[in-house]
């Protein structure tokens, strides 16, 4: 034992698990050196910027599994009640700059990689994004999933592996052009495949009632289709805290048992098909934000990540328990929007069909175990799916869901006896037309929890969409405004801000959000004003860099920074934005020496790539801009910029950059928005109407600190009961008029008049999202807006009120109110026990 065999050198007081686990510079560079040979299989003199990466997330990746086995560990336990959150979209972005900071270990690792003559910066860019969402939706549910681990709550988010996220948006001649999202093709290096615990998912064919030996009536379904589910997992670190759950996202793949089949009646390339035709389940997200197309292979991929979802609950369950009696008391299973609403048959399906529990106690169980969250009243986005359409993928859900409805309807006669009306407006059945399932109302049905995302929100939920559902069961409907997690939207997004903030109150306010209003009392402090403004002109000055790369386009970082960056919709407004545009144009124009405030206009979004319209103010804005950018009578007082690709990485240079946030919708069509929170933590202050969470946020932050100006939710709805006519809005605004005109005829088109027809049509014959009756209010407020940036001073005493008094757009606030208000969950935290056992 004691011979050292020849070549080898024994340390013994290097113990194996340092260079997995050690977190002192030296050994942090030792792992990184060791991961580079060893795991890309490159020499420092041969390896790409890419490999230095990879080993660099190796490296920080060891230290996050021992914190997750530990978690995991502990979660096993029976007494740990677990949040379940299903979602079919994690905007998650990139995780190495997350994930060093939540670990503590961001200034060491910049050391170490300093030393290792590398720039960190430079690697944590080539991280490729996880786009695995389209917006506001998917990007909440990766605040959640952050906000959950750092208050130390056992939770699980269930997914779908896309295999091509969402795509990445180019510029061409002023148009979007869509490029496949190819983000795996170098390697995940965040994700452990699990296949030994693959799930089978089954699809089509048809549905056997028959009653067995011992007299019990069963059912039997005999699918066309068998998809395997293959779980990829990541784990979530916390913040400055061992917890580190894991985001479980299935990945669809062909059962080998099929292909045997296939092969053995000699049909190889019927085989191949099976295969491909499975695979497709996860291939690609529908890029499409609010906006419901009704396709088969969409119902297919919801259904597919939530059956894996609950199979793989109910096999956890049964590690340790003996049946599923209690099911609901160890999972609490919210569904992010309807996109996960089959969960509900489905879980009766396993639980009758597979568990042979009676109808009457699964769906107690069922009822118990969902919550739903809606994230949108816009009509387009409400799922439904055809009846038939349904019966053909999911032939026994539709049975299932028929009986849950038949059930759900004698209880409704009974409410309302003689009330055919009622019936027809709570039926899981639409009947009128084409017979169809709603989604919404087979969540609520089977939740015993419903909320909107916002108090607005939520009020016109219980007041329209969901009214009768409300009359029915007031105690279910609750809000829970959505948050944004302060630990990307502002430590790793904003380090000069953070370190000036704490530098003053201190760092608790990173996981006490609230604590930002200690800020409040240096408001009026010309110093802490000169250091914020300071800051403020660092980050404009490194998105003024970015702009020149990305765009070409020069802009003066010493203009105000006037930004909209979101989903392309009517419904959002940006075209309204693009006639301000115009507006002042036109201004500067007539007038070629007034004193105007020198804006840059920032814009960035992607438009569902069917939605001819959003494409086409795309198309608008690039087109003012070229106009705009170009004229010397302008003298770069106006600068308009497109930022193409926006997603989550490029998003975080634009929030600290910003002076003034545009969160201008239509009352009452924006949900909540997260971009506005965003923002106004980052000291920009909000142009916007009283619309989503925009409400909330001026209540918090101060009438004075937020520019106001639109017509309010019920003003709409009147001024269309009234018989709103935009075309005389047009001809009694000449400003409205002339800007009009000047896109009608060609100005910024190149003579083109045909070109924005379309748009121009629907503003001037329809106006469905009343831009001409907000158009002078919005003109009137942003005349507002530039007075006020002209005084330096004041201007940054509202810029610092806005972060201070933002503390309630917190994740971590709205994780808490779900956790006590619905979920019911306690934080578990772990211990740190070194891994031993892999040594023992
Ligand atoms: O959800 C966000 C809100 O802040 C936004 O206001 C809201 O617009 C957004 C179908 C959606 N609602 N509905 C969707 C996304 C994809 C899809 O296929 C609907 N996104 C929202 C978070 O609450």
């Amino acid at each position: 034992l004691n011979e050292e065999p020849q070549g080898f050198v024994c340390v013994p007081e290097i113990r194996v698990e340092d260079d997995r686990t050690g977190l002192d510079i030296e050994t942090l560079k030792r792992a990184f050196a060791d991961n580079l040979f060893y795991i890309q299989g490159k020499l420092g003199s041969m390896a790409t910027p890419n490999d230095y990466y990879m080993a660099l997330a190796y490296t920080v990746r060891d230290r996050l599994l021992q914190r997750w086995l530990n978690s995991a560990q502990t979660y096993l336990r029976g007494d740990v009640k677990v949040v379940c959150y299903l979602s079919a979209e994690f905007l998650l972005g990139p995780h190495l700059g997350n994930n060093l900071i939540n670990l503590g270990i961001y200034d060491r690792i910049e050391q170490a990689i300093t030393e290792s003559g590398l720039d960190l910066q430079e690697l944590i860019a080539q991280e490729e994004e996880p786009g695995l969402g389209n917006g506001g939706l998917g990007r909440l549910a990766a605040c959640y999933i952050d906000s959950l681990a750092s208050l130390e709550i056992p939770a699980i988010g269930y997914g779908i592996r896309y295999e091509f996220g969402i795509f990445d948006q180019e510029i061409q001649d002023g148009w979007q052009v869509e490029i496949t999202d190819k983000w795996l093709r170098y390697g995940n290096p965040w994700e452990i495949a699990r296949p030994e615990i693959a799930v089978e998912v089954k699809l089509g064919g048809y549905v056997d009632h028959y009653v067995d030996d011992a007299g019990n009536y069963r059912t039997h379904w005999i699918p066309d289709r068998e998809v395997h589910g293959v779980p990829y997992d990541t784990p979530i670190l916390g913040y400055r805290v061992n917890t580190a759950n894991t985001l479980r996202l299935w990945k669809a793949e062909a059962p080998e048992s099929f292909d045997f089949q296939a092969f053995n009646v000699g049909d190889y390339y019927g085989a191949v098909d099976a295969k491909i035709s499975s695979e497709n389940i996860t291939k690609v997200l529908y890029p499409n934000d609010e906006q419901v197309q009704g396709k088969r292979l969409r119902l297919e991929q919801q259904y597919f990540f939530v059956s894996c979802s609950l199979q793989d609950m109910i096999r956890l369950y049964l590690l340790e328990n003996p049946n599923l009696d209690n099911f609901h008391e160890t999972f609490a299973v919210q569904l992010n929007d309807t996109h996960p609403s089959i969960g509900v048959p489905e879980l009766m399906r396993l639980l009758v069909d597979e568990h042979h529990m009676a109808w009457e106690q699964a769906w107690q169980i069922t009822t118990h175990t969902f919550a739903y969250t809606n994230h949108t009243l816009l009509p387009e986005a409400l799922e439904k799916w055809s009846v038939q359409l349904f019966g053909r993928v999911l032939p026994r859900h539709l049975e299932i869901i028929y009986e849950i409805n038949r059930r759900f309807l004698d209880m409704v006669r009974i409410r309302y006896p003689d009330n055919d009306a009622k019936l027809a407006s709570l039926s899981l059945i639409d009947e009128l037309g084409k017979k169809s399932v709603r989604m919404a109302h087979l969540a609520c049905v089977g939740s015993y929890a419903i909320n909107g995302v916002a108090q607005l929100h939520t009020e016109l939920l219980k007041k329209d969409v969901l009214h009768d559902f409300y009359a029915l069961w007031p105690e279910k409907f609750s809000n829970k405004t959505n948050g944004v997690t302060p630990r990307r939207w502002v430590v790793q997004n904003n380090p000069g801000l953070s370190k000036l903030i704490s530098r003053k109150i201190g760092d608790r306010w990173i996981t006490h959000l609230d604590e930002l209003r200690k800020l409040e009392q240096f408001a009026d402090d010309p110093q802490f004003q000169a250091q914020w403004q300071q800051v403020k002109q660092n980050c404009k000055h490194q998105l003024t860099k970015q702009i020149k790369e990305r765009t070409g386009v020069v802009v003066d970082p010493t203009s105000m920074f006037d930004i909209q960056v979101k989903r392309i919709h009517e419904y959002k407004r940006q075209h309204l934005n693009a006639l301000h545009i115009i507006t002042l144009y036109n201004r500067l124009k007539e007038n070629p020496d007034l004193d105007l405030q020198p804006r840059t206009f920032i814009f960035g979004g992607k438009a569902a790539p069917g939605y001819f319209m959003a494409k086409l103010m795309i198309k608008l804005i690039t087109s003012v801009g070229e106009v705009v950018n170009n004229d010397p009578d302008v003298r770069d007082r106006l600068k308009v910029v497109f930022l193409p690709d926006y997603n989550v990485t490029n998003s975080q240079r634009v929030y600290p950059a910003a002076d003034l946030s545009e969160q201008i919708s239509t009352a009452g069509k924006e949900a909540s928005g997260t971009g506005n929170m965003k923002f106004s933590l980052n000291g920009a202050l909000t142009i916007g109407t009283l619309d989503g969470a925009n409400v909330e946020i001026r209540e918090e932050v101060g009438a004075e600190n937020f520019f106001l100006f639109g017509l309010t939710t019920p003003e709409v709805k009147e001024q269309k009961a009234n018989g709103y006519n935009s075309w005389d809005v047009y001809n009694a605004n000449p400003g409205l008029k002339k800007a009009i005109d000047m896109i009608s005829c060609g100005f910024f088109s190149h003579g083109d008049q045909q070109l924005f027809k379309p748009l121009l049509d629907s503003l001037l014959y329809d106006d469905k999202y009343m831009l001409f009756a907000d158009y002078q209010d919005y003109i009137d407020c942003q005349d507002r807006v530039g007075d006020a940036f002209k005084h330096k001073d004041a201007w940054t005493k509202m810029s610092i009120l806005n972060t201070a008094r933002s503390g309630k757009f917190s994740s971590d606030r709205a994780i808490r109110e779900y956790c006590q208000e619905i979920w019911q969950v306690e934080p578990v935290p772990i211990e740190l026990q070194e891994y031993v056992q892999a040594n023992a």
